[in-house]
C-alpha cells in the first residue's frame, strides 16, 4: 500500500492524524510563558494579534509592489504580509516558464529596443485599472524606468499580456498613472533626451533634448495598450518625475512635477560641478498640468500629426489649443498625488521641509482668466504660486510621498531625511501625528489609497534601507517592508517584512474581494494572448509532425502522471517544437516540463497549451521530466528525447524490461485494485451523503475524479484483454496503470472529504 493510500483508509477508518498530541504540547506553555522566553511584550502581542493570519485564513487586502531591479511585481497579503506570488514582467521567470516558453517569450519580445532583448526592468510604479476612480480588480499596469516601457498584467491570471516601449523617450519616471476610466495610462519622462534615435551634442541640449509625457489608450475590450491611438506630449528638458491623474472636478486633467528645471548638464570629468549641485539650484521647479481630455478631442479631430507611430503634440500647439501649463513648485519634488475628490493636489520637495498644497480651484480660475506670472523660455505659460497654492505645511525633513485616508482631509506624508511618517490634514493644514521608521521611508501606500475611496486602515512604508533590522545576510540588505495600523489616531508600527527582491518604489493595494482569478484556463488556451492555441492537443490525439516548415512538431499532453509522448524522436539538425496541454481540471495541478541541456524549462497550469522550439543541434539522450511534484508517481513523469545521428539504422531488436511478471503478479495487482475500490466506495460514499454541490471547489474535484476513474476504467479492459491472450506482462503493466489511476482518484477524493469536514458540510439524507 503506498502513502496517499494508507491515508485514505486510515481517514476512512475514523483515525485522526495525532491531533490529540499536538493538542498537549500547545497547553504544556502558557501565553505567559512564552512571552518570557521570547522577550514579548503586551503591546508586541497585540501587533502580533493584528496581523497572525491563522492556517487556512485569508487577507483582507492584496498588496502588488514594484520589484524595483527585478523586473517582477510581488503579490503579498495584508495584514499577514505572507507572500503570494512573483508575477515575470520584463525579467524571466522560471518557475512560471515566463520568457522559457515560446508564448511567454513573445511578449519579453516585444519589449525589444532597437531589437535588442532587455531581460530585466527597474519597475516602479505600479496602478490598477480604475471606473469611476475606483479600483476594478481587472488590470495592473507597471513601468520600467531604465527603458521607457510599461506592461500589462491581466488579473484574471496574474499574467503579463503585453509590453509596450515608448518611441519617444530614453528615460522614464512617472508612469504607470491612470485615469478615472482606464482611459490612458500615463507615462513621464525623466531624464531628457533627443526624440530622435541619433547623436546629439550636449551644446543642443536646450534646443534638441525633450521631456515627455505619454497617454497611452488602453483598450478596454481587449485588455490591451493601443499603441495608434496613444498620444505624447512634447515638453521642456526638465526632468520629469511622478504623475497623477486628474478626477472629479480636475477629471481630464493630469499632474507631472518636475526636478532640475534648471537645465543643467554636469560633466565632473570636464571641471564642471556635478548634476547634484547644477539641479538644486532654483528654489523652485515645475509642475506640468495637461489637459488629456481636449488633446484626445484634436486627436479625434484629425488635428495632431503622427511620428514614430505615435501621435506627438508639439509644444507651440499644445500652447495654442490651451492643453499645457505649468506651476512654480517646491524645490527637487518627488511626488504629486491628487485628493480622492479631485479638489486638491499635494507636492513635496525633497529640498523643502514643506508639503505644498494646490487648490483646483485656483488653478483653474487663472486657467479661464488667462492670469499668468510669465511664461517659461519654451513659450508655456507659467501660473503664479499664490494663485494656485491653498497651503503650505512642515511636515518634516525630505518629504516624499503623500497617501490619503478614507477620513476626509487626513494625509501620511513620507519624509525621508528624518525617517518617519507625518500624519497631517491637508484643509486645516496642521500636522497631526508622527511616527519613526526604519529606515528612511520611500513611498508609503494605504489601502485603496489612489482611488477616490481610499479604505485607509493600514499604511505601508516602503523603506530605503534596512541596516539593524534583520539577521545580517552579507552587505546587500533585504528591503524592508513595515506595517503600519492606521485605524486610530495614533499610528502603531504593527509588522516588519523583509523583501529579498529588488527595491520596491511604489506598492499599491486592494480589497482581495475585488479580485476573481481563475483556477484553470479553458482547455488548449494560450494564455499570452488569450486564445485557443493553435497547438491545442486532446487526450488521445498526441502527435508528432513533420510540418511543411521543417520543423517536427510534437502535439503533447501532460497530466498525471505521464507526459504523452514519453519518448520522442529526432535526427541531428531538427529543429523541435514541443507544444504541451495539460489536461487536468482539478485546481493547483500544474505540471513542469525540464529538458536536458536546451534550456527548455515550461510551467503549464491546468488547461495551458505553451510551446518550446529548439535546435537539437547534436545527438544524444536527453531525459526530460514534469518539475512539479504533482502526485505520489511524479518522479516517474518522465520521458527522453532521442536525437539520432544523421543516417542513424535502427538495429533489431525489443525493447528488454527489466522485470518479468506472471500470472501471479496480475492476480496480486487485481486484488490490491479491488480493494483500492472499495476504499474510494467509501470515500464516494461520504461526499454523496454530504452537501458537496454547494461548494464549487469540492464539484470539480468530484468531475475530475471521475475523468479519472474513467481512464482506470480504460486501463482495466485493456489488462483484462492482455490477460484472456494470456500475456502477462502487459496484462499485469495495464493493472498496475488502473491501479495508478485509481491513486489519483482517491486522491481527489480524499481531498473533496476534508474540504466538505474543514468547512463544515452538512449530512443529507
Ligand atoms: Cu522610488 Cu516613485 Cu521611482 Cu519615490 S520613486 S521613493
Ligand atoms: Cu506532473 Cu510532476
Amino acid at each position: 500500500m503506498n502513502n496517499s493510500l494508507k491515508r485514505v483508509s486510515a481517514l476512512v477508518m475514523g483515525f485522526g492524524i495525532g491531533l490529540g498530541a499536538a493538542t498537549n504540547a500547545w497547553s504544556q506553555s502558557s501565553l505567559e510563558e512564552v512571552m518570557k522566553d521570547r522577550g514579548l511584550t503586551q503591546k508586541d502581542l497585540l501587533a502580533a494579534a493584528k496581523t497572525y493570519t491563522p492556517t487556512g485564513g485569508r487577507d483582507e487586502y492584496l498588496a502588488f509592489s514594484s520589484g524595483g531591479q527585478s523586473g517582477q511585481v510581488i503579490v503579498y497579503g495584508i495584514p499577514s504580509m505572507r507572500i503570494l506570488k512573483y508575477i515575470g514582467v520584463f525579467t524571466p521567470e522560471p518557475w512560471q516558464g515566463y520568457g522559457f516558453d515560446d508564448e511567454s517569450k513573445a511578449v519579453l519580445a516585444q519589449g525589444r529596443i532597437h531589437g535588442k532583448d532587455i531581460n530585466f526592468g527597474d519597475t516602479h510604479h505600479p496602478a490598477f485599472s480604475e471606473t469611476k476612480g475606483e479600483y476594478n480588480g481587472r488590470y495592473l499596469f507597471i513601468n520600467d524606468k531604465a527603458n521607457p516601457r510599461l506592461a500589462v498584467i491581466d488579473l484574471h491570471d496574474f499574467e503579463t499580456k503585453q509590453i509596450v516601449v515608448n518611441p519617444f523617450m530614453k528615460s522614464e519616471h512617472g508612469g504607470a498613472f491612470v485615469t478615472p476610466n482606464t482611459e490612458y495610462v500615463m507615462e513621464a519622462a525623466q531624464y531628457a533626451a533627443p526624440f530622435a534615435d541619433e547623436f546629439v551634442p550636449l551644446e543642443e541640449f536646450n534646443e534638441k533634448y525633450r521631456g515627455a509625457v505619454t497617454y497611452w489608450k488602453f483598450d478596454d475590450k481587449k485588455g490591451r495598450l493601443d499603441p495608434e491611438m496613444s498620444f505624447t506630449f512634447e515638453l521642456p528638458p526638465y526632468s520629469q518625475d511622478l504623475s497623477d491623474a486628474g478626477k472629479g472636478p480636475s477629471m481630464g486633467w493630469g499632474f507631472t512635477n518636475s526636478f532640475c528645471s534648471e537645465r543643467y548638464v554636469g560633466g565632473i570629468e570636464r571641471g564642471r560641478p556635478p548634476f547634484e549641485a547644477g539641479c538644486s539650484q532654483k528654489d523652485t521647479d515645475f509642475l506640468h498640468v495637461t489637459n488629456w481630455k481636449k488633446a484626445a478631442e484634436l486627436v479625434a479631430a484629425g488635428k495632431v500629426k503622427k511620428s514614430k507611430g505615435s501621435y506627438m503634440i508639439p509644444m507651440d500647439q499644445a500652447v495654442k489649443e490651451g492643453l499645457l501649463y505649468l506651476i512654480p513648485e517646491p524645490k527637487s519634488p518627488h511626488g504629486v498625488d491628487v485628493s480622492p475628490d479631485g479638489t486638491h493636489i499635494i507636492v513635496s520637495g525633497k529640498l523643502d521641509s514643506h508639503a505644498w498644497v494646490y487648490s483646483w480651484d485656483k488653478i483653474q480660475k487663472a486657467i479661464k482668466n488667462k492670469k499668468f506670472e510669465g511664461k517659461d523660455p519654451y513659450g508655456i505659460p507659467i501660473i503664479a504660486m499664490k494663485d494656485a497654492l491653498h497651503t503650505q505645511v512642515q511636515v518634516g525633513l525630505g518629504p516624499l510621498h503623500t497617501q490619503y485616508d478614507a477620513k476626509k482631509c487626513v494625509v501620511y506624508t513620507s519624509i525621508y531625511v528624518d525617517s518617519m511618517v507625518t500624519k497631517w490634514d491637508y484643509c486645516e493644514g496642521k500636522v497631526l501625528d508622527q511616527l519613526h521608521i526604519h529606515y528612511n521611508i520611500g513611498h508609503l501606500v494605504a489601502m485603496e489609497g489612489d482611488s477616490v475611496s481610499p479604505d485607509g486602515k493600514y499604511l505601508v512604508s516602503l523603506n530605503k534601507l534596512a541596516i539593524d533590522r534583520f539577521n545580517p545576510v552579507g552587505p546587500l540588505h533585504p528591503q524592508n517592508h513595515q506595517l503600519i495600523d492606521i485605524s486610530g489616531d495614533k499610528m502603531q508600527l504593527l509588522y516588519d517584512m523583509p523583501l529579498p527582491l529588488g527595491e520596491p518604489h511604489y506598492v499599491v493595494a486592494i480589497k482581495a474581494d475585488k479580485l476573481k482569478p481563475v483556477v484553470r484556463y479553458k482547455s488548449g488556451w494560450d494564455s499570452r494572448t488569450d486564445t485557443k492555441s493553435p497547438y491545442k492537443t486532446r487526450a488521445g490525439r498526441e502527435k508528432v509532425v513533420r510540418g511543411e516548415d521543417g520543423v517536427v512538431h510534437v502535439y503533447g499532453t501532460v497530466i498525471r502522471s505521464h507526459i504523452t509522448p514519453e519518448i520522442i524522436e529526432v535526427e541531428e539538425g531538427e529543429t523541435v517544437s514541443i507544444h504541451l496541454t495539460n489536461l487536468e481540471r482539478a485546481e493547483d495541478e500544474t505540471h513542469g516540463f525540464a529538458l536536458y541541456s536546451q534550456n527548455v524549462n515550461l510551467s503549464i497550469e491546468p488547461g495551458k497549451t505553451v510551446s518550446a522550439t529548439f535546435k537539437a543541434e547534436r545527438a544524444g539522450v536527453f531525459p526530460y521530466y514534469c518539475t512539479e511534484f504533482c502526485s505520489a508517481l511524479h518522479l516517474e513523469m518522465q520521458g527522453y528525447l532521442l536525437v539520432k545521428p544523421k543516417g542513424y539504422v535502427a538495429k533489431a531488436g525489443k525493447i528488454q524490461e527489466g522485470t518479468k511478471y506472471t500470472q501471479a503478479d496480475y492476480d496480486k495487482q487485481v486484488k490490491t485494485n479491488v480493494d483500492t475500490q472499495a476504499v474510494i466506495n467509501s470515500v464516494v460514499g461520504f461526499i454523496t451523503s454530504h452537501n458537496y454541490k454547494d461548494f464549487p471547489e469540492v464539484v470539480a474535484l468530484v468531475e475530475d475524479a471521475t475523468d479519472q476513474l474513467g481512464f482506470a476504467e480504460e486501463a482495466k479492459k485493456k489488462s483484462e484483454t492482455f490477460a484472456s491472450k494470456g500475456d502477462y506482462q502487459n496484462a499485469t503493466l495495464w493493472a498496475g496503470q488502473w491501479w495508478q489511476y485509481q491513486v489519483k482518484t482517491a486522491d481527489l477524493g480524499l481531498r473533496a472529504k476534508t474540504f466538505l469536514e474543514e468547512h463544515g458540510a452538512k449530512k443529507v439524507k
